[in-house]
Formats: C-alpha cells, structure tokens, sequence
C-alpha cells in the first residue's frame, strides 16, 4: 500500500493509515501525511465491479459536473489524480483511487428523522444537479442492476435449479413473489416507451452514503458513487424508503415488527422533493410509490434467490439470514399496499405544493 500511495500527487509524504468507514465491498484506509494533508485510500473490488477503469470513468464524470454546481467545496467527493494523470493507478492487477477527506464532516449508520430528511436532501440534490448531465455517457457498472423483469429471470433460475434443496420450505416466499410477476414490468415499461427518463442515479441511498457536517448535522454530499450509473429516479427514491422508512432492521425475525413508518416516508418525500422536486416530471412524481414498492419487492427477491442458490451473493452472518431478509422486504411490501393511498396522498400533497 506505501508503494501505491507513492504513484499518487499527494501533499507531503503519507505518514499512518488505518481502516476507515463501515464499506463490504472495497477496502478503504484514512491516510494522513506530513504536513497535515488526509486522504481516503480505496482498493477496488474487481470481482464485484468487473470494469474498474470505465468505473474511474463514471466517477470521474460525475464529480467533475457536480464541482461545477456546488458552492461548499465539501459538496463533492474530489479525486486525487495519480501522477500520470489517471485518477486511479494499478499494480499488480490491483486497482486503486485516493479522494481527498472532506474535512470535518461524519457519517451516520442509523438515522434519527431529521438526519433521514438531511440525507433525503442531499440525494435530491445530487439527483437535480445531474438532471442535465446526459446519462447515456456512463457505462452500467452492473449491468440491468433493476431491471426488475430481469431479476424474475434469475430467481426462476434459481427455483428451477433449487441447488440446495430448499424450493419446498419456502413455496409460500416464491408464491408471494410470483403474485407480482406482471407488476414487475411496471417501471421498465414505462422506461422503453420513454414515459420516464433515465437519470444519472446513485443505487445505493442509504443514510450511510451521505457525508454531514461534524457541527451542524446538515448533508454536506453523497458518497459510494461506485454504483452511480444511468438508472430512474424512482427507484433511488424507492430504495432509500424500503431501508430507511421500515421500522425493523433488514434481516428481523419477528415479522410483527416490520411496519411502514408513514410519518418517516413522508420526512423522505418532503427533503427529496425540497431540492428535486422541479426537475422530475409529472409521472416521475406519481411513480414515486411505485418505485418504493419496487425496490421492496426486487430486494426481497433477490435475497429470496440468493438464499435459494445457496447464498452466494449477499454476505451472510448466520443461517438462513437471506431467507429472514426476504421476509423482511415481503411484510414490507404487504405494508406499503395497505398504505398505498396513504403513500400516493403524501407525495401529491408535497407535490402540489412544490
Ligand atoms: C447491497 O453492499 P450494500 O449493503 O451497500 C446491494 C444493494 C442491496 C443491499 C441490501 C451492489 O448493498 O443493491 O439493496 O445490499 N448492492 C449491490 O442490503 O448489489
Ligand atoms: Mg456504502
């Protein structure tokens, strides 16, 4: 790792390092340096993101246009170029990129609501600042990663395939998500026939990909931009209400627990519409819902097929935690139909008053 350090235009000479950040997918180190300069130093991981360079590409992009819109210079991740001008060097086959460390800011696991509203915000904005950055420029990091339609054609693979026998013990988890099958084409529908546009989205819009200020718990930007790539709005919205707006951890067992906190769905609405809101269209804003239902419904399958196959995608820390996640993300769905009105009502109040 010294040696990497030294193939990046640094200030001063790296000093210490040490694990930095709560990531599963690359490896990141806080880097300090003589002369006080700090750095977050990431290894790329390869087999997740396949095509690192066009990756750098994207990422590269991104933050250029998001410099040019933001006034705090903490508003934006900022790369640290490699000393032969590329912003991200290779040895031995290895990838790796440096940005520098947006100072005093700090990044949350769990969110209270007015940080789930700050975090809401701050991907509102990272979405409006993109709105006319033309999405067809950056490459699928992971390709069709919610093509929804597509996904049902890997869990039917999965339940035919039944690797590890275990399609009996949970026919009533694949009757559920086969009850959705024809909705499921809802938003890629609505995707070919141009009715929504496709946006330059972030993937990943947890509360933990978003930087605050250390002092004033305001959104400062939106980090992990490793799955930023062209996508509908819609769903960055869904995913962060199908994390953010359940009233139980991901992987809960008791199922009694698992509820749809209308009052933080609509915290969410209300930050996201507060800096996004002008830049989506008519049928953006009405499909809002939807895309939370879809996000719920495709994870939920996901971990359903995974924990079919094996369990050979999503990291798992005990026995049939996959399966648990899935039922998770079906009370989940089961929630949101019965507050579909509630859902649809909020946002076309915020909506109107936009
Ligand atoms: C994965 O790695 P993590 O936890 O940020 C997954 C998301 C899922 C999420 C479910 C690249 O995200 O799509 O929503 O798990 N990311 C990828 O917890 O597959
Ligand atoms: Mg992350």
């Amino acid at each position: 790792m010294q040696s990497v350090l030294t193939r990046f235009a640094l200030e001063g000479a790296p000093v210490t390092s040490e694990p930095f950040g709560s990531g599963h997918i690359n490896g990141t180190q806080l880097v300090r340096c003589s002369g006080g300069a700090e750095y977050v130093l990431q290894h790329i991981n390869t087999t997740v993101f396949r095509e690192p360079e066009r990756l750098m590409r994207n990422i590269e992009l991104v933050t250029g246009h998001l410099s040019g819109k933001v006034s705090d210079p903490r508003g934006v991740l900022r790369l640290v170029p490699a000393l032969d001008g590329r912003s991200f060097a290779v040895e031995d086959d290895e990838y790796w990129r440096v940005y520098e460390l947006v100072p005093d800011s700090v990044c949350y696991q769990s969110a209270t609501p007015s940080l789930f509203y700050e975090s809401a915000v701050a991907f509102g904005r990272f979405q409006n600042q993109l709105a006319d950055f033309p999405a067809e420029q950056l490459s699928e990091t992971i390709p069709l990663f919610h093509d929804t339609p597509t996904r049902y054609a890997a869990f039917h693979r999965a339940v035919s395939e039944d690797a590890f026998d275990r399609r009996a013990e949970v026919a009533p988890e694949i009757d559920f998500v086969l009850e959705f099958e024809s909705f499921s084409h809802t938003l890629t529908d609505l995707q070919r026939s141009g009715e929504l546009p496709v946006r330059v989205t972030h993937n990943d819009t947890k509360i933990n990909n978003v930087l605050f200020d250390a002092k004033t718990d305001k959104a400062l930007c939106v980090i992990d931009l490793d799955t930023v790539m062209p996508g509908l709005a819609v769903n960055d919205f869904g995913d962060a209400i199908r994390f953010g707006a359940s009233t139980a951890a991901e992987d809960e067992r008791d199922l009694g627990r698992v509820r749809l906190d209308l009052a933080l769905y609509e915290t969410y609405v209300k930050g996201y519409l507060s800096t996004c809101g002008t830049s989506l269209t008519k049928q953006e804003l009405a499909m809002l819902p939807v895309g939370a239902k879809m996000m719920t419904l495709e994870c939920g399958m996901r971990f359903l097929s995974d924990h079919i196959a094996g369990d050979v995608y999503f990291h798992i820390s005990r026995q049939r935690q996959n399966l648990d996640r899935a039922r998770t993300q079906f009370a989940l769905l089961k929630e949101m139909d019965a507050h579909w009105d509630a859902m649809r009502r909020i946002v076309e109040e915020a909506a109107r008053a936009l």
